[in-house]
């Protein structure tokens, strides 16, 4: 037994030797990741031929197991090794004729796409802040989400006014809903600033309404304005809209102020500038009447400054309020506001 024993010893030990030198050569000789992992499969996988000799090491005396087992391992070890390292020259070598087979022009022109470019109605958004600022404004901000107070009772809008009405506005709660104009945030700028002057600010933005038709959509863009000093007179009203009229339609046209109504004004104006499309003699854009609506101003009711912290005996002001969607209709010729959000690009790339 003893002697069997031995040269089984020999025998398990020369074969793994004989294992490791072919699975040596054949690494060295292979010239492919694929055949570098059928080689591993084929000597270390869970059939390979190493791993079946260590599986016969049963038939050894256990203390005769230890020597054909470090063996097993060695090889082992030195298998694994020479294939990672050949794995390694062989993606080395692959990579590098890729790169000698690729042959890239650094100067062929880039493949050309379409530019991107601002939506209509924020293309005249920015033209009439650019003008506002020009004329010296500043631009303020605030919440679309508002408080009742802010959008209405501060603005001499009280409790049954029929603008509030809930036909009109998106209510969250009773107390809190959807600014249905921007002159919230100006009340926010007149709390924060008082008393000092002159208060110099537009406020453009989004605002909702219950409305929907192709004049009229529950959302649209408003900017409003607002001028607080000493001495401030609707003379001066008059001339700062419009010196905007005129640089945002043209020098020529002429603009006319109408009596009006509005509760945070008085007094109250509409205003409206002549028809570019037919000079003023009457056409069907401007209903025959030569004749367009472009904006409400006034003077800043005494109520309203007073309730935001400025003495109506001291300073006084003027505000005026305009919807974007309108201006850009008029100033593109568009009859429907609809086009403006339905993001039709046909429509769109005409801007
Ligand atoms: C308009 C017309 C007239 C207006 C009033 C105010 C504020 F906050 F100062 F009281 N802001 N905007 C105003 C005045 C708006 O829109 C047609």
């Amino acid at each position: 037994m003893l002697f069997i024993s031995i040269d089984e010893v020999k025998y398990m030990l020369a074969k793994i030797e004989a294992i490791r030198r072919t699975a040596l050569e054949k690494v060295a000789a292979a010239s492919s990741s694929e055949e570098l992992e059928s080689l591993r499969v084929k000597y270390l996988g869970k059939k390979g031929e190493l791993t079946q000799v260590l599986r016969g090491m049963g038939a050894l005396q256990p203390e005769e197991r230890p020597r054909v087992g470090q063996k097993a391992n060695q090889v082992r070890e030195e298998l694994e090794a020479a294939l990672q390292e050949a794995k390694t020259a062989l993606a080395r070598r692959e990579q590098a004729a890729r790169l000698a087979a690729e042959k890239i022009d650094v100067t062929l022109p880039g493949r050309p796409f379409r530019r991107g470019y601002r939506h209509p109605l924020y293309q005249i958004l920015n033209e009439i802040k650019d003008i506002f600022i020009g004329l010296g404004f500043d631009v303020a901000e605030g919440p679309e989400v508002e408080s009742d107070y802010y959008n209405f009772e501060a603005l001499n809008l009280p409790k049954m006014h029929p603008a509030r009405d809930m036909q009109d506005s998106f209510y969250i709660t009773s107390e809190v809903l959807l600014r249905t104009h921007t002159s919230p945030v100006q009340v926010r700028v007149m709390e924060a600033r008082r008393p000092e002057i002159p208060v110099r600010i537009i406020a453009p933005g989004k605002v909702y309404r219950r409305d929907d038709d192709a004049t009229h959509s529950p959302m649209f863009h408003q900017v409003e304005g607002l001028l607080i000093d000493e001495r401030v007179t609707f003379g001066e009203l008059k001339g700062t809209l419009m010196a905007f009229i005129k640089q945002m339609f043209g020098e020529k046209l002429q603009v006319r102020f109408r009596p009006s109504y509005f509760p945070f004004t008085e007094p109250s104006a509409e205003v409206d500038m002549s028809c570019g499309n037919c000079d003023g003699s009457g056409c069907r854009v401007c209903s025959y009447t030569g004749w367009l609506e472009i904006l409400g101003c006034g003077m800043v009711h005494p109520r309203v400054l007073s309730m935001s912290g400025y003495d109506p005996e001291k300073v006084s002001g003027y505000a005026f309020g305009m919807g974007v969607e309108r201006i850009a209709m008029l100033k593109y010729g568009i009859d429907d506001l609809r086009l403006f959000y339905e993001n039709d690009l046909r429509f769109l790339r005409q801007f």
